[in-house]
């Protein structure tokens, strides 16, 4: 009997190291991966890592936090890994708490600004973001720009934005206090808006509060789209996962209202309240954590489109959004349990992705065994697609014209204002024309006919852009380092 039992015992070790040896490869390898119809390449970028929570891109590295309190860069090349800072004395860790979210100033690196948030122990579990100044090695000169949010081990929010106009976004978590989210004298649950100093900008929805948006339970994604409106993931409770946009001053509903504004007590809250409903909800939850917006026409899977990286469900998820951004038209799910739970997602200058992993299951069951994936698209266009769309030029508002009136429809015959041909004519010859949707998503790059007269241009739209309910802004481009504005285009 006994000797029945070990062989038992042998067979499931053997059995464990095989397939054990089977994850490692599939987890680490390099090599193809068919998404979609779109063969890429991928390879691991970092491995041994225990949560990595956020991951940017800036320059040659890839930034990253990890939640038991170390910031790191990684050489996106050589894939050396440099701790900047460690904060694991400092921060307070436990299930969902820790070193969490984190953001480069928006002129990093001529301003080298650092912003992390991080869950402290001091009379309770407390939330602050601190600014550190990065020398070219580590980050120095800590200075805290909000105190005193209440934390808790679940539901600190703490994933950051920053707007335009340089103001930072910070999402809080109710911190399991249902109380607070619709409480406007509490930081918890809420959207919060301050200056890069900590101060309030004085054209916040209420006077002298960082408060922007209420009635939210737990923001774990914030994404600015090209047209700088702000999208936020956030999750439910059992269910409800919901993806929205961010609106000043206004209410979202927790804990009255979950996902839609679709029972009775919800509508009587929802008409009160002035409630903004998701773009989607997710019933059962999957856990939604951060986002991108991806363009890149050889990746046709996920060009144009909304990539939400998937906690629960272990996924990637695709969303297509309408022209006008009020409704998802298309929602994919890819990497289904390939890499296990993905909290965050980066892109890089040759659009290649970044994903950070998060193990198999929830909080800290599988610690240092987590990645940064790197998944590069190809770098030709899709078989049997002309290269029409998908030259060189990119969204460039220094190098481009704006046309006004918008949007653009049809047929239109661009002028050159007269005072603009002295002295200009035959240095500008722009030659083709940007097509942007109205959340500022590239559709298309057109040539453009210049007519004899040398300051008139025909611009003619294909088929497939002629829906009269798709509004469009076109950039004319120029190869001069002219920015015009306020052109006047006939029809
Ligand atoms: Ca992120
Ligand atoms: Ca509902």
């Amino acid at each position: 009997m006994s000797g029945g039992l070990r062989g038992a015992w042998f067979w499931s070790a053997s059995m464990a190291v095989v397939l054990g040896g089977l994850w490692a490869k599939a987890v680490h390898g390099q090599g193809p991966l068919m998404i979609g119809q779109t063969l890429c390449q991928v390879d691991t970028v970092a491995s041994g890592l225990n949560v990595p929570w956020e991951i940017l891109v800036q320059g040659d590295y890839l930034w990253m936090t990890e939640r038991h309190g170390l910031v790191s860069r990684v050489h996106r090349s050589t894939k050396a890994k440099t701790v900047v800072l460690d904060l694991q004395t400092i921060v307070y860790q436990q299930s969902e708490s820790g070193l969490l979210g984190m953001a480069l100033h928006p002129a990093f690196p001529t301003v080298p600004h650092v912003f992390v948030a991080y869950t402290y122990s001091s009379g309770g579990i407390k939330e602050r973001i601190v600014r550190y100044e990065f020398d070219g090695q580590v980050l120095i000169n800590p200075v805290t720009i909000l105190d005193n949010i209440t934390g808790n081990g679940t539901h600190n929010g703490c994933r950051m934005v920053f707007g335009a106009d340089t103001t930072l976004y910070l999402s809080t978590g109710d911190a399991q206090n249902l109380s607070t989210p619709q409480n406007l004298s509490s930081l918890n649950g809420k959207i919060l808006r301050i200056h890069p100093d900590g101060t309030v900008p004085t054209n916040n929805p209420w006077p002298g509060s960082a408060v922007y948006s209420r009635g939210h339970r737990n923001v774990q994604g914030m994404l600015r789209m090209p047209n700088d409106s702000i999208l936020l993931s956030e999750h439910g409770a059992s269910t409800d996962d919901e993806i929205q946009w961010l609106r000043k001053g206004r209410n979202y509903g927790w804990p009255s209202v979950e996902g839609f504004c679709n029972t009775p007590s919800e509508n009587t809250f929802c008409q009160a309240n002035d409630v903004v409903e998701p773009l989607v909800a997710y019933t059962p939850t999957i856990a939604p954590s951060d986002m991108v917006f991806y363009q890149n026409p050889y990746f046709p899977e996920f060009h144009n489109k909304l990539l939400l990286t998937i906690l629960k469900n272990k996924q990637l998820r695709a969303l297509g959004l309408n022209a006008t951004g009020d409704s998802v038209v298309s929602d994919m799910a890819y990497l289904n349990n390939r890499y296990g739970r993905l909290r965050d997602i980066a892109v890089g200058p040759n659009q290649e992705i970044y994903l950070a992993t998060n193990g198999n299951s929830w909080a800290n069951t599988d610690p240092y065994t987590h990645l940064i994936v790197r998944i590069q698209p190809p770098t030709q266009p899709p078989a049997g697609t002309s290269d029409e769309g998908a030259t060189g030029y990119r969204p460039d508002q220094r190098r481009a014209w704006l046309f006004y009136p918008q949007p653009l429809q049809g047929e239109w015959l661009y002028l050159r204002p007269a005072q603009r041909n002295q002295g200009l004519a035959g240095d500008l010859q722009p030659s083709r024309l940007n097509l942007y949707d109205g959340l500022g998503r590239l559709l298309a790059t057109l040539a453009v006919e210049q007519s004899e007269e040398e300051a008139t241009y025909q611009v003619c739209l294909p088929d497939h852009l002629r829906n009269p309910g798709t509004p469009l802004v076109a950039r004319l481009l120029s190869d001069l380092g002219v920015a015009l504005t306020q052109h006047v285009l006939f029809r």
